[in-house]
């Protein structure tokens, strides 16, 4: 087949998922995910696979990304076990308070994209980053759009100040600023996986990666420049000339309370760690006297940008605390 699946190393095949395997098992690995049903590839092409249901239920279902083993009974493939997982992107099932989801699977590098066209909403970033990092991958943040931005060096220094030494790159899909520079981080058998709010430019990067239009992008609200839910499947794309893969992904809806507040402990413990020598217990570092957060950005020993997104973060969880308050208020009544 020319679209290379003949050999699965174009799509990541390597020692770790040979030693995996059963012996002598065919292996494929997930491309999509489709009411229960995987598109997965394999070295006899695509194929269509459900679970095998004697075993489904006990084990673990596959993801978008999973080296599974397959099985061809009377013409029929199933899925009949998900290999262990490399990484993964999991989050809180909305559903279940505490369940895991997990969302993708395998990939080596996350990219956590963010549009320029509009301010970092708070908490989101933080969130992701928080994701990013137990998933076990590389991280690279993608400032996308930068045709669009009023200040990207700005924007640039402020996530520069929360994410610590993770590599930050700015770019366009109209200009095609950074596109190499990203390409140059794949390669053969490499995946990349793209998280981020709907409307970042996810998709879009994934078009200009591929040097043609093969998944379906989506203008952002005039007025508030929010998306509008364009992809709605996980989908691994195989990138021209054995470029490596990228994961497209929706864009993550809700920031749940818990999940924010894990961010901002995860996140900024480090703040939180000056905040307990204020004078106040309850100080919320703003114009309290003898306060450590506000002395140690006085001092520079803090950046002031970090500390902006501090506490932008705990404004809007405190918000989200009292929505969620009124709601269970009123659902009493
Ligand atoms: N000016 C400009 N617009 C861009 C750029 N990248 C993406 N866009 C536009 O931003 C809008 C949203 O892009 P998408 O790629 O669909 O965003 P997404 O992150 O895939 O969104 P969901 O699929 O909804 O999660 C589209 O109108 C794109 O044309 C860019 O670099 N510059
Ligand atoms: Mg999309
Ligand atoms: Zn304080």
């Amino acid at each position: 087949m020319n679209d290379g699946s003949g050999d699965l190393r174009v799509w990541g095949y390597g020692d770790h998922v040979a030693g995996a395997a059963g012996a002598g098992a065919l292996v494929g690995r997930v491309v999509q995910v489709d009411r229960g049903e995987c598109d997965v590839v394999t070295p006899d092409g695509m194929v269509r696979a459900g679970s095998d249901s004697v075993r489904a239920q006990a084990e673990v279902a596959p993801v978008t990304g999973d080296w599974v083993q397959v099985t061809r009974q009377d013409g029929v493939a199933l899925m009949s076990r998900v290999l262990p997982r490399r990484t993964a992107l999991t989050r809180r099932d909305p559903a279940e308070r505490d369940a895991e989801q997990v969302l993708a699977a395998n990939f080596d590098t996350v990219g956590i994209v963010a549009g320029l066209d509009r301010p970092l909403p708070p908490g989101r970033f933080e969130r992701m980053l928080v994701m990013a990092r137990d998933s076990g991958a590389e991280i690279v943040i993608l400032l996308t759009k930068v045709d669009r931005a009023a200040d990207a060096a700005a924007a640039a220094s402020t996530v520069r100040a929360v994410a610590g030494d993770v590599a930050v790159l700015t770019l366009s899909v109209r200009s095609g600023a950074g596109i190499d520079e990203l390409r140059s981080r794949l390669g053969p058998g490499h995946t990349l996986a793209l998280v981020g709010a709907s409307g970042s430019g996810k998709s879009s990067l994934v078009n200009a990666l591929a040097g043609a239009e093969v998944t379906a992008t989506a203008a952002v609200r005039s007025s508030d420049r929010r998306g509008r839910h364009t992809t709605i499947a996980r989908r691994l794309v195989l990138l021209p000339g054995d470029g490596g893969m990228v994961l497209d992904t929706p864009g993550v809806r809700a920031l749940g309370l818990t999940d924010a507040q894990e961010a901002l402990h995860r996140v900024f413990s480090d703040i939180e760690e000056h905040g307990s020598r204020c004078r106040f217990a309850d100080c919320a570092h703003g114009a309290e006297p003898d306060c450590a957060v506000s002395a140690a950005v006085e001092s520079g020993e803090m950046d002031a940008r970090r500390v902006e997104r501090f506490l932008a973060l705990r404004d809007e969880i405190e918000q989200q605390r009292l929505r969620e308050e009124r709601r269970a208020r009123s659902r009493r009544r």
